[in-house]
């Protein structure tokens, strides 16, 4: 006997679809959107600047004409005023050997620089760059940075956490998802107009990422940045280091012990790689 053709719904999907009926019309809404693909950007650099081949880049933000830059490893972490056109290093404050530091974020006058796997924050004054007090959070510190309400943080996971800017108490987290699929290992971060930036550690990849959903909206390919002739004798690790001039709208991205700094403008690729 042949078997009667039936329709096959999954159980969880019928109910998506029975349980959210529209009652005006009486048919079923569609399904839940599904994250739609990130654009694809490449860049074009719009100036290379010196930058100091030692630092370990671990932070990286821009503020009144000048750049601020956390630098990692034990024994070697500090937290550095930096001039654009020269590379420079106008004001330098050594941290702790103990401490390997990390992301960093500004807020009023206030720069608040992370530790890796201490769990200890600095919060230094601006203009001295002195620690004017420290607090203790959870979880490994990797980048940060803030959208102006509230701090944001990644700690090498998928995860973007949020903290009040006061207290950096926890606020709630977002995990961030390239159509559905995880992003691990998130980096250095910046608030670019409303989305967040990420270095993915270990790639030339930066993410662009809703912060209300954790979805990447693009994806930025930096491959081939640090080219040969900029490397010279350095010997550069990975790309790390985002900065925005918020102001004259100009993005900078650095790597870790990178003899360079560069200013670059993104272009859409048209077809996807
Ligand atoms: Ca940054």
């Amino acid at each position: 006997m042949k078997r009667r053709a039936a329709l096959f719904i999954p159980p969880l999907l019928a109910a998506a679809f029975l349980g959210a009926c529209c009652p005006e019309a009486g048919l079923p809404a569609p399904p839940a959107a599904i994250a739609a693909a990130p654009r694809h950007f490449t860049f074009e650099v719009v100036h290379a600047y010196p930058h100091d081949p030692k630092a370990f880049t671990q932070g990286l933000l821009w503020h009144n004409g000048f750049l601020y830059e956390s630098t990692g490893l034990n024994g070697q972490s500090s937290l550095r005023k930096v001039a654009l056109e020269t590379g420079e290093v106008i004001q330098k404050r050594k941290v702790d050997n103990q401490y390997f530091a990390e992301g960093l974020a500004l807020s009023g006058d206030r720069l608040i620089q992370l530790t890796w796997q201490s769990q200890h924050a600095f919060v230094c004054d601006l203009s001295s760059l002195e620690p004017q007090r420290d607090f203790d959070y959870l979880g490994e510190g990797w980048g940060l940075t803030t959208d102006g309400g509230r701090f944001i943080m990644s700690d090498g996971t998928a995860k973007l956490r949020f903290m009040n800017l006061s207290t950096f108490a926890p606020e709630g987290s977002v995990t961030v998802t390239d159509q559905g699929r995880p992003v691990v290992r998130l980096n250095e971060l910046e608030h670019v107009d409303g989305t967040v930036y990420a270095n993915v550690w270990r790639t030339d990849r930066i993410a662009q990422i809703d912060p209300a959903t954790g979805a990447v909206i693009a994806w930025i390919d930096l491959t081939g940045l640090l080219g040969a002739a900029d490397r010279g004798d350095a010997s550069p690790d990975v790309l790390n280091g985002i900065a925005w001039d918020a102001e004259k709208k100009r993005l900078f991205v650095t790597g870790k012990n990178w003899p360079k700094l560069y200013e670059i403008r993104l272009v859409e690729r048209t077809a996807t790689p």
